[in-house]
């Protein structure tokens, strides 16, 4: 018998949820979405059961992102396996934003894409010196989900924007500074922490006060003032015609970072973000950003990303189109078009009662 890929349990009088993939950084298969969304939904209105608590087995990673693998042989054929996995992780995404106890996320490790969907909406958000967080799906010609274009496009001075559209991998100084991350407790405390919230969930502020310690210089900041400058443009052409005009050397380095990514999904992202900020509900947000996984999926970029990134990784995708310009509006347009009605995105039936 295989080990579950989730562990869910009640221990105390805590909701425990581990992820438990370790194989592939316990990235995000569409039955451990499942699992994941029942546990909650047990919890959301049993009073035995007082906060949540999120983390993952093993040594290595939070949560990596999704089943790309999965993802892109869905795509090649007739997507429905992937429309499925992004149906049901935005739901999961929706839950988490809306559930009405404590949760708890300890991000001790690789925080991307996925994970990012699962511990940004959590109430604590626990950064370690393991912690690496991004999203870097434009690397894959995917573009940045799970509520993307709410978190990134509210984070001060087109920070998320430039997150989005260099894939940038930040650590947990950076994290805290950005609000990404609540709180910073050394790895090595890590085990502590979960006994103690264990033991008397109501005491997690205050374990988490007294376990916090310094996660040191957040090296975003030495880069906030030209973040705000140059990523301001109101296309990504313009962000990349003014990169080129500052001509400095960290300028230059996101260039040529961006250089590598799908320019259909740096388009995306930015319209995504764009629309994601006049959003008035996440729920909102989420349905514009299944619009778009449903299509990108089956897209060349995606199928090709995932070949030359994660497959093959000779780290080589032959986008198409290979420039900006050749991204039209029209293109964008079929992307984030309405589906028909009966294949919308809808929040979990058990959240609008
Ligand atoms: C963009 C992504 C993902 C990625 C790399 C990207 C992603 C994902 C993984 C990943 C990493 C390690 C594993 C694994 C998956 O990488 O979503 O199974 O062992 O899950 O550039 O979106």
């Amino acid at each position: 018998m295989s080990e579950p890929e989730v562990l869910t349990r009640v221990e105390g009088r805590v909701g425990r949820i581990t992820l438990n993939r370790p194989q592939a950084l316990h990235a995000l298969t569409t039955q451990m979405c499942r699992d994941i969304t029942a546990a909650l939904l047990a919890w959301k209105d049993d009073r035995a059961v007082e906060l949540v608590l999120l983390d993952h087995s093993g040594e290595r990673g939070f949560c990596a992102g999704g089943d790309i693998r999965m993802l892109a042989e869905s795509g090649q054929g007739d997507g429905n396996a992937a429309r499925e996995f992004f149906f049901t992780e935005y739901r999961l995404n929706d839950l988490l934003f809306r559930y009405p106890k404590t949760t708890v996320a300890i991000m001790d490790g690789v925080t991307m894409g996925g994970g990012v969907g699962l511990s940004r909406p959590c109430r604590f958000r626990v950064a370690t010196e393991r912690t690496t967080f991004a999203m870097p799906e434009t690397g894959i010609g995917l573009f940045p989900d799970v509520g993307g274009g709410w978190y990134l496009s509210r984070m001060p001075e087109h920070i998320g924007l430039w997150l989005a559209l260099t894939g940038a991998r930040i650590k947990a100084a950076s994290c805290e500074l950005l609000g990404i991350a609540t709180d910073y407790v050394e790895s090595a405390r890590i085990p502590e922490l979960k006994a103690g919230i264990l033991a008397d969930p109501r005491k997690t502020e205050t374990l988490l006060t007294e376990l916090e310690a310094d996660p040191g210089r957040p090296t975003i900041a030495a880069h906030q003032d030209e973040i705000a400058k140059l990523f301001a443009g109101d296309s990504v052409e313009a962000i990349v015609a003014a990169l080129e005009a500052a001509g400095t050397e960290w300028a230059t380095e996101q260039l040529n970072v961006m250089r590598t990514k799908s320019p259909q999904t740096m388009k995306v992202a930015f319209r995504q973000l764009q629309l994601g900020a006049r959003a008035k509900t996440f729920a909102e947000n989420i349905a514009m950003e299944y619009r778009i996984g449903a299509r990108v999926v089956q897209r060349h970029d995606f199928i090709e990303g995932v070949r030359a990134v994660i497959v093959e990784k000779d780290n080589a995708p032959k986008w198409n189109p290979a420039t900006l310009e050749g991204v039209t509006e029209a293109m964008l347009d079929e992307i984030f078009a309405p589906l028909p009605a009966d294949q919308e995105w809808t929040p979990l039936p058990e959240l609008s009662a």
